[in-house]
């Protein structure tokens, strides 16, 4: 792997992984009725378009496909050719059809305690029709963008299935960027309209959501209507509002009708933009389709989480504003009609023991978060989780980032009472849908292992060349053939689609996933991490590229290299060093802060370091590449590695003597 990309500490680590050999088997009742048995995987590697056609039929479709993959011009896939669906019927109207209207589809909790509502499936199909022909009144239409930014309410959902339903893909912007990050994702998709609220809930405060949308519509033109929820009843401010462009939810929706006929679209119609980090400065907008996303979302739902949607209530703690809250929250349980918890807030808000009373109140059965969440929920000890009755739990899932295996055990020990399967679950926004996991009534899981790819789905660790590596080694991880959600291409960039994931191996068909991980003895997958300049704070993807940039951007800058340290509780922190300018004056508390609060703006709060040192030189290569491997070696506190490649070794002894100023 690359000098950026490998810190000294991934061999050691990799050891200590390798050497965990605790395993635990699915439980007998949950193998004996499992949704997917072991011969799924021999079944679909044989004929796997009948495979996939077969996972197609979960939904509803118009118009059949007459072709299962055109894959003719590859990176270019199409799937289910010719075939034509409506997701928010597949999500909504069918269910109720189906006589399964007053089915309760969503347990939503705000996080104000006893601020609670449920909606029953004719709810939401009459919520969403309300929506569907509201957003069609201010102007939008097949195709057009939508963006969505807003709290984790009712209204999140509906919209984004009100888009689906008339043909504007959505983008849904998480509530934690700035105005900054919020303009450019609208601008790159030219949003016409955007979904907001006037502020939600966090920590027991309410914070304001609306200002940042109008912040943005100074820095970009493209908005012609902005939609406010009313949420926390904030004051908007003196300017805050513009009859010209916002409207009111409660005049616009509650106010339309309930009756909507969705049309069918073509399965390659647009189904949404979501952006991430990529390796440069401009986040990603990743373009999903219809049919192949739909059936992913779904087939893994049902297949991961072993979902019977008779008796499960399903919750999933992330937020919409990531992709898992857009395969695990809106798409694939609603296509499977599950009944699920959503929840506004925190988890341990107003209470540490908030999520456990949640799993305690709703008897949720099937439980999928992340191991930073595990992490710190870890340090608080058994004690809070013991108060609570969660013997309704069947399956536990973890995604965003790579499982530590104590993490694994407390989870499956403390929460699932020994009784769970741990589903550790390895996808990307990129992906759309979960492709290497355990199957909670076929593995064995191994703590800290995503095991092997699900059936359909065929993924492989390699070496530079792009061969296999033998078990026991390790090297980039690839999926090597397409997948019905796979992403179709980069909003607006064909040609970065094609460089960024399908031009790192010569062999043509490679989907380079920019993840480093290692087969075991068995044959195994453990992901270990990006191999890019990709971080992963939280289980969120942070660009080390974006950050610099924004530091950059700040008068008092010069230069400045982040890395990604490994951090307990956050799996890895922010750490930037940044060298000032000669007029900015000598650094000190302020500045730091100053800087600290300039990232905060430019990106948002999920970004801002946890550390940043000013210093006078950055270590960098003949070549003048800076060698991030060395100044992660100083954020994690370990002797400085190899130096000899640097220009001048001696800036490393200056930042490493704590010459640097830091927070
Ligand atoms: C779903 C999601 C994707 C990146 C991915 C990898 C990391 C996600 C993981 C995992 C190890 C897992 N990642 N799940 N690493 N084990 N089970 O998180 O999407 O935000 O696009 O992040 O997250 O590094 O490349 P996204």
């Amino acid at each position: 792997m690359s000098d950026q990309t490998a810190p000294s500490s991934t061999d050691q680590t990799l050891a200590n992984l390798l050497k965990e050999d605790r395993r635990f088997e699915p439980p007998a009742e949950l193998a004996a009725a499992a949704n997917v048995t072991a011969d799924a995987y021999a079944a679909a590697k044989t004929d796997r378009e009948a495979f996939w056609a077969e996972q197609a039929d979960r939904l509803s479709w118009d118009t059949r496909w007459d072709r299962v993959l055109d894959w003719d011009n590859p990176p270019f896939a199409k799937w289910f050719v010719g075939g034509k669906l409506n997701a928010a019927y597949n999500c909504v109207d069918r269910h109720v059809e189906a006589g399964r209207g007053d089915k309760v589809a969503i347990h939503w909790v705000g996080e104000p305690e006893g601020d609670t509502r449920d909606l029953t499936y004719a709810d939401l199909q009459r919520e969403v029709s309300k929506a569907a022909n509201a957003l069609t009144a201010l102007g939008v239409g097949t195709g057009d963008r939508v963006a969505i930014y807003l709290p984790m309410i009712p209204e999140a959902v509906v919209t984004m299935l009100a888009c689906a339903r008339i043909g504007a893909p959505h983008t849904v912007v998480f509530g934690g960027f700035s105005a900054d990050a919020l303009a450019s994702r609208l601008d790159d998709c030219q949003a016409k309209v955007v979904v907001t609220a006037d502020g939600g809930y966090r920590r027991g405060a309410a914070s304001a959501l609306k200002p940042a949308v109008d912040e943005a519509r100074t820095k970009t033109d493209v908005v012609e209507k902005v939609l406010v929820v009313r949420r926390t009843g904030q004051d908007l401010g003196e300017n805050g509002w513009d009859d010209a462009v916002d409207v009111w939810w409660h005049d616009a929706v509650d106010n339309a009708s309930d009756q909507h006929t969705p049309e069918a679209f073509d399965a390659e119609h647009p189904l949404y933009v979501m952006y991430t980090s990529g390796t440069t400065g401009k986040p990603k907008g990743i373009l999903h389709t219809t049919g192949g996303y739909l059936t992913g979302a779904a087939y893994t739902h049902h297949a991961v989480f072993d979902l019977k949607p008779e008796t499960d209530v399903y919750w999933c703690t992330a937020d919409i504003g990531w992709v898992t809250g857009h395969s695990y929250i809106v798409y694939g349980p609603l296509a499977n009609g599950v009944t699920q918890v959503l929840y506004e807030g925190t988890p341990d808000s107003p209470e540490p023991g908030r999520w456990w009373k949640i799993i305690q109140d709703y008897k949720v059965s099937l439980f999928y978060t992340a191991p930073t969440a595990i992490r710190s929920f870890m340090k608080q000890g058994s004690e809070i989780p013991d108060q609570y009755d969660m013997s309704s739990l069947r399956i536990l899932g973890s995604v965003g980032e790579p499982i530590n295996p104590e993490a694994y055990v407390w989870y499956r020990h403390v929460i699932g009472g020994d009784r769970t399967p741990v589903v550790d679950t390895w996808w990307q926004t990129e992906t759309g849908a979960v492709m290497i996991s355990p199957l909670p009534g076929v593995t064995a899981g191994k703590p800290g292992s995503a095991m092997t790819a699900i059936p359909g789905i065929e993924a492989d660790v390699v070496d530079d060349e792009g061969n296999s590596v033998p078990n026991g080694s390790g090297g980039y991880l690839v999926v090597t053939s397409p997948w019905p959600s796979m992403l179709r291409t980069i909003w607006g960039d064909d040609d970065r689609y094609v460089d960024t994931y399908w031009s790192r191996f010569k062999k043509e068909g490679f989907y380079f996933a920019g993840d480093g991980a290692k087969k075991d003895d068995d044959g195994d997958i453990w992901v270990l991490g990006r191999v890019d300049d990709v971080m992963n704070v939280s289980g969120h993807r942070l660009s080390t590229t974006e950050i610099e940039s924004a530091l950059v951007s700040h008068p008092k800058v010069a230069e400045a290299a982040v890395v990604g340290a490994s951090d307990p509780d956050t799996g890895q922190a922010v750490v930037a060093y940044v060298i000032l300018r000669n007029d900015a004056g000598d650094g000190g508390a302020e500045i730091v802060k100053e800087l600290s609060d300039h990232v905060r703006k430019e990106i948002g709060p999920i970004a801002k370091p946890r550390q940043i040192m000013i210093v006078p030189e950055l270590p960098k290569t003949r070549s003048g590449k800076i060698m991030r491997r060395l100044l992660r070696d100083v954020a994690e506190g370990r002797q400085v590695g190899d130096t000899q490649t640097l220009a001048d070794a001696s800036i490393m002894d200056l930042i490493s003597a704590g010459q640097a100023t830091s927070t």
